[in-house]
């Protein structure tokens, strides 16, 4: 049976088990035993033998993570940056080089130039939204291109079918972090991307309660390799925050069409400021790649940026003024959260780098929840007279 988004969101994974002796659960229990006894010494009882190999909670998180991206595989892991890295010690060894997105996560960053390469792991920062600058990039030793598309924060896109076919051409992995749109506006791996990670703490899960992180992927040899690793060096995604995780991605597409609709309105409203220098949404038209947007995503999302005129004082100023949008790191959640990245989510980004792509210390990033629309704008309203 082929079945639309949210009948996979609430049903893959979850499946009813009415064999002798099961309670048909229509939620999976939270399977919080760390080992499973055998039939016999040689016989693992359901296949599960220790909860870091494999873990009834996870695996049903598991099912249902690939079903949304229409995927063969999903693996769960303890946070986005777990996922991230078994994602790059699986496939690559010392002496390969990467070419990344400018504007990544900063912790994605830092993971990539603070502590790869000291396993001899180099990457190079290029500004994809320009794809020839991608293949200009790659040099004998490149193996594998990391994009976001939108970015954090700067909600830059890539053409992810144009450099899916770059990467094709020059036998590399392209992985896509597709955190801030989820599998529910945009699918990497149908536009050519050979894996995609998630940071689930943000609109998979949704609730901003459950750290976890996760990967879809449909090739065989990468998924034996990343499946291998994430037993082996064990940032498993725990029984309990797989069980919230599952819980969240149920109620996904609802959440998703309601984050959009209040970031249009938002977006629309700090775009007819005076106070205001310039505001990113990619959903807005003045967004300068709206029409790739559009070509390759079912949505926007739910993240909008943008810089106030003043200082960095007046912009942390700005945000104490706010009383529905919590000044925090993170975003995804039901809650609507502000932050300035160039002293929270992105201080770990050299300071020259920051200033060079744009990440200036007015610019703030908004994580627009699912409140009512009138009273986020209200908030805003009153934060800027
Ligand atoms: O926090 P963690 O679950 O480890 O996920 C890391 C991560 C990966 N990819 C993207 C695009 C992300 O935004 C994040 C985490 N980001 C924040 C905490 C933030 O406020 O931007």
């Amino acid at each position: 049976m082929v079945s639309g988004f949210s009948t996979k969101a609430i049903h893959n994974g979850e499946e009813p088990d009415f064999r002798e002796g099961a309670s048909g659960d229509v939620a999976v229990p939270i399977h919080l035993s760390t080992t499973f006894a055998r039939i016999n010494a040689a016989n693992p009882t359901a296949g599960y033998e220790y909860t870091r190999s494999s873990n009834p909670t996870r695996k049903a998180l598991e099912q249902k993570l690939a079903a949304l991206d229409d995927a063969k595989y999903g693996l769960a892991f303890s946070s986005g940056l777990a996922a991230a890295s078994t994602v790059i010690l699986s496939l690559l060894k010392a002496g390969d080089h990467v070419v990344g997105f400018d504007d990544l996560y900063g912790g994605t960053r830092r993971l990539l130039s603070n502590v790869f390469i000291n396993f001899g792991i180099s990457t190079s920062y290029v500004d994809a939204t320009v794809t020839e600058n991608v293949e200009k990039a790659i040099k004998p030793t490149t193996k594998l291109i990391w994009i976001e598309s939108p970015t954090n924060p700067l909600l830059k896109i890539a053409d992810i079918s144009a450099i899916a076919k770059i990467a094709k051409k020059h036998g590399l992995i392209l992985v896509v972090d597709n955190t801030f749109l989820s599998p529910y506006f945009q699918k990497p791996l149908s536009l050519g991307a050979d894996i995609t990670v998630y940071s689930t703490t943000k609109y998979i899960g949704g609730h901003s309660d459950a750290l976890g992180g996760a990967v879809t992927l449909n090739d065989d040899n990468y998924y034996q390799k990343l499946a291998y690793n994430q037993n082996a060096v064990g940032a498993v995604l725990s029984p309990f925050d797989s069980y919230l995780t599952l819980r969240g991605a149920k109620t996904l597409a609802v959440r998703m069409e309601q984050h959009q609709k209040n970031a249009l309105a938002l977006a629309d409203f700090l775009s007819s400021s005076q106070k205001i220098k310039r505001v990113i949404y990619p959903g807005l038209k003045s967004h300068p790649q709206y029409a790739l947007s559009k070509s390759q995503t079912s949505g926007f999302g739910g993240v909008l940026s943008f810089e106030l005129d003043g200082t960095l004082q007046d912009a942390e100023k700005f945000l104490s003024k706010l009383k529905l949008f919590s000044t925090a790191e993170s975003l995804g959640g039901v809650e609507s959260l502000v932050e300035i990245p160039s002293i929270m989510t992105h201080a770990s980004v050299p300071k020259e780098v920051r200033e060079k792509n744009g990440i200036t210390d007015t610019l703030i990033r908004v994580s627009v929840g699912i409140e009512e629309t009138d009273d986020l704008i209200n908030d805003f309203k009153l934060a800027l007279l």
